[in-house]
């Protein structure tokens, strides 16, 4: 059976002047939660998002936050952010010494576990950590900035993922990062991802249209007629 389709907006890619009532918007749809982009400059080469922000996002909304550490040595900012029960914290598995160890620590604290994966990442990763986490986030660009193009063999490396997922029934989520046009979308859900991280490409164009776009959004990915005339009203294509 088809796991839920889950939406988590990119916080990153609201500006500063619009963060309040985009979150405003996502209380009034149905979102997992809000993707929080965390960028060190050295694992990546963007800096993003500390835990001040963090904070303010805190007590703006209790929708979960969705924590994304593009850090080396992620285990260090765990303490730092000190995340509230039941939000997600993911980090990429090349940049920590023991992921196996912080996907443990993540959950102990309440927390649901996630292991990004990057392109050029390889997915072997998952079955051993199986038991251990509750989500995947796969990145469908390079991490570090928003509004990049899928990388040509992403889908591919999602149907790879199904496939172990299917082998070894693993109970998670899979979550895309960048990209998530609706073209792509319905691409990657049909290779087997259910979350979608939403930004630039998509739904957060415009805090005006967020809500009224989010379902048409859904019903695109799950291919619900009518959805060429979501393309034709909001100009939705490809490009960005
Ligand atoms: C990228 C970051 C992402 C972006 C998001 C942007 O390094 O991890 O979470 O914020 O993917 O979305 P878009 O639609 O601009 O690609
Ligand atoms: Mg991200």
């Amino acid at each position: 059976m088809n796991k839920q389709i889950k939406i988590s907006p990119s916080i990153m890619c609201c500006k500063l002047w619009e963060v309040r009532d985009f979150v405003q918007a996502f209380e009034e749809t149905g979102v997992d939660s809000v993707h929080f982009d965390v960028m060190d400059g050295h694992y990546v080469d963007n800096i993003m998002l500390g835990t001040s922000f963090y904070k303010d996002i805190k007590e703006l909304t209790h929708i979960p936050v969705n924590i994304h550490l593009m850090c080396m040595e992620p285990e260090r900012y765990l303490d730092y952010f000190s995340p509230a029960e039941g939000d997600r914290v993911s980090f990429h598995p090349e940049s920590c010494n023991q992921p196996y160890k912080l996907l443990q620590r993540i959950r102990e604290n309440g927390l649901k576990a996630g292991l990004a994966l990057s392109p050029g990442t390889p997915i072997e990763i998952l079955v051993e950590v199986r038991k251990i986490l509750d989500f995947i986030l796969v990145m469908a660009v390079n991490p570090g900035f928003g509004g990049q193009k899928m990388v040509p063999d992403h889908i591919d490396k999602l149907e790879r993922i199904s496939e172990l997922i299917k082998r070894f029934e693993m109970d998670v989520d899979v979550f895309v990062d960048g990209n998530t046009t609706l073209q792509n979308t319905k691409k990657m859900y049909a290779a087997g991802a259910n979350g979608f991280i939403v930004g630039t490409s998509s739904l957060l164009k415009n805090v005006d249209y967020f809500k009224e776009q989010y379902s048409g959004y859904i019903a695109n990915i799950i291919n619900t007629p009518n959805n060429t005339l979501l393309e034709k009203k909001y100009g939705w294509n490809n490009s960005h």
